[in-house]
C-alpha cells in the first residue's frame, strides 16, 4: 500500500473542485472543500466498494444528499478509478452531455446510487435503501447481504421538512447499518444558519432513536473513531461533523461567498498555496493518485469473498432468485396470476369500488411476487392495499411486506424511491390521491430517476363524497400527468385494474399512479385479451351502432357515465362510442395510426372526467365538449355531488345534441 499523508489525499478533492468550478464558472466549491476530510476517511478506510464493480450488490450505498456538493462525489469516483469518470469530465463539468453534470443523476453516470439535488430528500431516499437491505438480510441472510448505507447530509438537508420524516422512519426502525454524516458547517446561501435556525441536531437525533455526536470533522482520526462506533451501534447513527465550508480559501472560508460559485482567481491560487495544492489546474500528484487508486481496488477482495460466499450459500436457484430480484425481472407467477385473476372477475364479476378490485390484484400479486411491497401513510384501512398474506415490516420482523409509514407521504415517496434503487423489491406505497401534494417532489424525482415505483392513491374525485373539497382532487390527474415519465392510471372497473396493476408492476423505467375509488362500480368490461387494452392508453369499449356521430371517450368512474349517455343517445336515434382512458398519456402516446384509430373521426367529441379539463383538448380539441370540473368539489354525498357539477349522463347527452344540432 502507498503511504500518502490524509490531508495531501483530502487536498486532491478540493484542488479537483475548486479547479472544475472555476473553469465551468458554476458550482459549488464550498462544500467538497469542507467535506473533504470526512469523504476521504469514509472512502479509504470503510466504504465496501468496488470501482470496477459499481453494482456489486453488497456493495454499501453511499448517497451525497446535499447534492449541489457534486464536485466532491465526482472526485471521488475519478480518484478511485471508476472507469466513466476521467479526468476530461471532471473538466466538462456542467457541460453538456458529460458524466458531471451540475447535480448527481444515478441514470447518467456510474457509481452514483441515487439522484440528489433537491435538498433533504437524499437522506430520505437513503432511509429507503437501508429498509431494502434489512428486507433483503432477514431473507437471503446476512451472508449475502451486509452493507451499510452512509450519507452525506448538509445543513439545507437537515431544514428540510422530509428529513423529520426520513429521521423519525429511521430511528423507529432501528436501521442501525444507516450512517449519516452531517457535513455541520452552520453556513448556507444566505448566510450564518443562525439567521433562521437554532436546532440541536444532535438532541435532535437522539430524540428520534439516533446515536448522534458531534466531532470535528475536519480530523481524520476522529472521524475514523466516529465511524467505527456508529458501525457497532444498534440504532441510525448521525455523526454531526464540524467543517469549514470552502475551507483553505484565503477569505472565502468559513462564509457563504464559498457555498455557490467559483472561487475567483485570486482566491483559488491563494487557496491552493494555503493547503499545497500544485497551481497546475487539474492536477494529483502521482502518489496521490496511487493511493487514491489503491483505495478504489480495496473493495475487490470483499467482492470476490462475497461472490464465493454466495457461491457457498446458496442454491443455484436460490442464487438466480436473488438476481432476478436485484435486477427487477418479474416472476413468471405473476403472468399467471393475473391470468386467474381476470378469468375469475369474466366469471364472477365485481361492482365493487376500485380500491377494493385493486385489494383483490394485491392478494392475488403478493402470494405470485415475493418481492411485492406495500404501504401506506396511516391509511391502510381506506387504501385498501394490504395483502393478506402481508406482515408488517417493523424492526423485529423485518421479513413483513407491509410498511406503516405513518403521516409522512414524502417520506413514504422518497423511501419507496431507495427501496427500488437498491433493488430486491416492487415498492408500493398509498395514501388518497389529494395527497400526493405532499409526496410529488419524490414523485417527480422518480420519474426523472425512472424508478419503477407504483403509488395507489385513492379517494380520487369528488366520489369520495363527504369528507369535502380539502380531500377532493380536481387538479391532481393533470398535474401528475404533466411530469414527464409519470405514467397515471385511472382504471374504471375490476378487469381495468387487474391490467393497469399489471402494467405498473412490469413498468421498471419509471413510476406509475394507480388512481382508484373510493364509491362502489359496475363491472363494465366483459372480456378481456392477452392483450392488455389498457396498455394502449385508450380503447373502444363501447361500439357505435352504425357511424358514429359522437365519441364519448372518459376514465375511471366517469365511463360508466359515459356508458349510460351512449344508451340514451342510441335511444334517440344518435350513434355514439365509448372509448375508456385509463391513460391520457399513454394513449397520446401511441403510433398516430393507432391514436388516431382510437380517438375516431365522429364529428362530437366529448370527455368525461370528474376534473379539471386541462390536457383533454389533446383528444377532443378545443372545441371538443368536457363534462367535468371547474373548481372545487363540496362536501356532500357522492350521488348529490355528480348531480351537482353536472357530471352526468344527461349532461353528456345534451352537449351531444347541442353540438349535433
Ligand atoms: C429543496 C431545495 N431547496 C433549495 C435548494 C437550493 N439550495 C441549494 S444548496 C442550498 C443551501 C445550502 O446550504 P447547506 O445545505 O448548508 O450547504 P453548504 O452551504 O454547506 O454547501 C439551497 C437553499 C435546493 N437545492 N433544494
Amino acid at each position: 500500500m502507498t503511504h500518502v499523508e490524509h490531508s495531501r489525499m483530502a487536498n486532491a478533492i478540493r484542488g479537483l473542485a475548486m479547479d472544475a468550478v472555476e473553469k465551468a464558472n458554476s458550482g459549488h466549491p464550498g462544500l467538497p472543500m469542507g467535506a473533504a476530510d470526512v469523504a476521504t476517511v469514509l472512502f479509504t478506510q470503510f466504504l465496501k466498494f468496488d470501482a470496477t464493480e459499481p453494482n456489486w450488490p453488497d456493495r454499501d450505498r453511499f448517497v451525497l444528499s446535499a447534492g449541489h456538493g457534486s464536485m466532491l462525489l465526482y472526485a471521488l469516483l475519478y480518484l478511485t478509478g471508476y472507469a466513466d469518470m476521467t479526468l476530461d469530465e471532471i473538466k466538462r463539468f456542467r457541460q453538456l452531455g458529460s458524466k458531471t453534470p451540475g447535480h448527481p443523476e444515478n441514470f447518467h453516470t456510474k457509481g452514483i446510487e441515487t439522484t440528489t439535488g433537491p435538498l433533504g430528500q437524499g437522506l430520505a431516499t437513503s432511509v429507503g435503501m437501508a429498509v431494502a437491505e434489512k428486507m433483503l438480510a432477514a431473507e437471503f441472510g446476512k451472508k449475502v447481504v451486509d452493507h451499510h448505507t452512509y450519507v452525506l447530509a448538509s445543513d439545507g438537508d437537515l431544514m428540510e421538512g422530509v428529513s423529520q420524516e426520513a429521521i423519525a422512519l429511521a430511528g423507529h426502525w432501528k436501521l442501525n447499518k444507516l450512517i449519516v454524516l452531517y457535513d455541520d458547517n452552520s453556513v448556507s446561501i444566505d448566510g450564518p444558519t443562525s439567521l433562521s435556525d437554532s436546532v440541536d441536531q444532535v438532541k435532535r437525533f437522539k430524540s428520534a432513536g439516533w446515536a448522534a455526536e458531534l466531532i470535528d470533522g475536519m480530523d481524520a482520526s476522529a472521524i475514523a473513531a466516529a465511524i467505527t462506533r456508529a458501525q457497532k451501534s444498534n440504532k441510525p447513527s448521525m455523526i454531526a461533523c464540524r467543517t469549514i465550508i470552502g475551507y483553505g480559501a484565503p477569505t472565502k472560508a468559513g462564509t457563504n461567498k464559498a457555498h455557490g460559485e467559483a472561487l475567483g482567481a485570486g482566491e483559488l491560487k491563494g487557496a491552493k498555496e494555503k493547503l499545497g495544492i500544485s497551481l497546475e489546474p487539474f492536477s494529483v500528484p502521482d502518489d496521490v493518485l496511487k493511493a487514491w487508486r489503491e483505495a478504489g481496488g480495496r473493495g475487490a477482495a470483499a467482492r470476490k469473498e462475497w461472490e464465493a460466499r454466495m457461491a457457498a450459500t446458496l442454491s443455484d436457484r436460490k442464487r438466480a432468485e436473488f438476481d432476478r430480484r436485484l435486477k427487477h425481472v418479474r416472476p413468471a407467477s405473476l403472468a399467471k396470476a393475473f391470468k386467474t385473476l381476470k378469468k375469475t372477475l369474466l366469471e364472477t364479476p365485481q361492482n365493487i369500488a376500485t380500491r377494493k378490485s385493486s385489494e383483490m390484484a394485491i392478494d392475488a400479486i403478493a402470494p405470485a411476487m415475493p418481492e411485492f411491497l406495500s404501504g401506506s401513510a396511516d391509511l391502510t384501512g381506506s387504501t385498501n392495499n394490504k395483502a393478506k398474506s402481508a406482515e408488517n415490516f417493523s424492526a423485529k420482523t423485518p421479513k413483513g411486506r407491509f410498511v406503516h409509514y405513518g403521516i409522512r407521504e414524502f417520506g413514504m415517496a422518497a423511501a419507496m424511491n431507495g427501496i427500488y434503487l437498491h433493488g430486491g423489491f416492487a415498492p408500493s406505497g398509498a395514501t388518497f390521491l389529494c395527497f400526493t401534494d405532499y409526496a410529488r417532489p419524490a414523485m417527480r424525482l422518480a420519474a426523472l430517476m425512472g424508478t419503477g415505483v407504483v403509488y395507489i392513491m385513492t379517494h380520487d374525485s369528488i366520489g369520495l363524497g363527504e369528507d369535502g373539497p380539502t380531500h377532493q382532487p380536481v387538479e391532481h390527474l393533470a398535474a401528475l400527468r404533466a411530469i414527464p415519465n409519470m405514467r397515471l392510471l385511472r382504471p374504471c372497473d375490476a378487469i381495468e385494474v387487474a391490467e393497469c396493476w399489471e402494467l405498473a408492476l412490469n413498468r421498471t423505467d419509471g413510476p406509475t399512479v394507480l388512481v382508484l375509488t373510493r364509491q362502489g362500480l359496475p363491472q363494465l368490461r366483459t372480456t378481456a385479451s392477452a392483450d392488455n387494452s389498457c396498455g394502449h392508453g385508450g380503447y373502444e369499449l363501447v361500439a357505435a351502432q352504425g357511424e358514429a356521430r359522437v365519441s364519448l371517450f372518459a376514465s375511471g368512474s366517469e365511463v360508466q357515465i359515459a356508458v349510460a349517455a351512449q344508451k340514451q343517445l342510441a335511444e334517440r336515434g344518435v350513434a355514439a362510442r365509448v372509448v375508456s382512458v385509463p391513460s391520457l398519456e399513454l394513449l397520446l402516446a401511441q403510433p398516430a395510426d393507432q391514436r388516431q384509430a382510437i380517438i375516431g373521426n365522429a364529428p362530437v367529441k366529448i370527455a368525461i372526467e370528474a376534473a379539471v379539463r386541462f390536457g383533454w383538448d389533446a383528444i377532443i380539441g378545443h372545441d371538443g365538449a368536457f363534462i367535468g370540473m371547474h373548481g372545487y368539489g363540496a362536501s356532500a354525498p357522492a350521488k348529490d355531488l355528480f348531480k351537482h357539477f353536472g357530471i352526468t349522463a344527461e349532461a353528456a347527452v345534451e352537449a351531444a345534441q347541442k353540438r349535433l344540432g
